[in-house]
């Protein structure tokens, strides 16, 4: 935490936004207040009370106009200790056509990476992990569960399940999971990603640092070897506000064709 919480205070009493339901009216002067720095990522929003005394409404009034704020993903509530800015996060564009690990898209930005393990070990295989690995009877998977950070900010939420014929000892694995599997020969060369959209649970957005049902991005990527073997099953939840895919997109063999042919 940072900053001092009674700075967003300008003048006294608080100028109001006009229009609108009250609690609207404040919403937007908070927004204001985060938007000309008043109030910074991280800094503690000053108490309901505080608030109501110096815009001249009522506690009500402010609890309404915080929680559609909080509900915005603009201001974050931890139990027992506050209401927060939420941190800034800066979006990243992923390019949908290049196999490219988190450690390296983010290397690339010159942001820094950090993983916080969820998970790590070697499990029976689920039915759809025997069957999307393509594992054979007694086969185990070795699960790689990871929070991952960039400049320190929760940006994903990412599972990945890998034969452990491949990964026999996941420990190994300590920051980039690419980087392993490179050392080993088994980078993938080619993946086929499915995108869709949702909204966070509780528990996901806890661990992303968001308000529960936030939009999310949530990313499956299978990956295969150059012999067609699939190396990685990847279950990722992105954080909507923090990610842009973007693909690149060329007009088809048989479009180009009739077009040049109406020349
Ligand atoms: C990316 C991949 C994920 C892969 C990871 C490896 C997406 C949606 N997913 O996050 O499938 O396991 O990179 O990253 O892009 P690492 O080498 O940094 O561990």
């Amino acid at each position: 935490m940072s900053g001092e919480p009674d700075s967003i205070f300008d003048t006294n009493p608080v100028v109001l936004p006009q229009g609108g339901p009250l609690y609207l009216q404040l919403k937007r002067w908070i927004e204001d207040a985060i938007h000309r720095g008043a109030i910074k990522p991280g800094d503690a929003l000053p108490s309901e009370r505080d608030l109501a005394l110096k815009a001249d409404v009522s506690r009500v009034t402010v609890r309404k106009a915080v929680q559609h704020l909080v509900q915005d993903g603009v201001l974050i509530q931890r139990h027992g200790s506050g209401t927060f800015v939420a941190p800034q996060s800066q979006r990243v564009e992923q390019s949908l056509s290049h196999l490219t690990s988190f450690t390296e898209d983010m290397a690339r930005r010159g942001m820094s990476v950090r993983s916080e393990w969820l998970e790590k070990g070697i499990y029976i295989p689920s039915p759809e992990e025997t069957v999307t690995l393509g594992l054979s009877s007694g086969d185990m998977v070795a699960r790689l569960g990871r929070l991952r950070l960039s400049n320190d900010v929760p940006m994903a939420i990412e599972r990945a399940a890998l034969s452990a014929r491949i990964l026999p000892d996941p420990q190994v694995v300590q920051n980039s999971l690419y980087t392993h599997l490179e050392k080993s020969g088994n980078r993938p060369i080619r993946a086929i990603q499915r995108i869709r959209a949702a909204n966070l649970g509780e528990r996901d957005a806890k661990l992303l640092d968001v308000a529960a049902g936030s939009a999310s991005l949530n990313i499956e990527r299978i990956s295969y070897l150059a012999s067609g073997r699939v190396i990685e099953f990847t279950r990722s939840i992105y954080r909507g506000d923090t990610y842009d895919f973007v693909a690149e997109l060329r007009l088809g063999e048989t479009l180009r064709q009739t077009g040049t042919a109406n020349e």
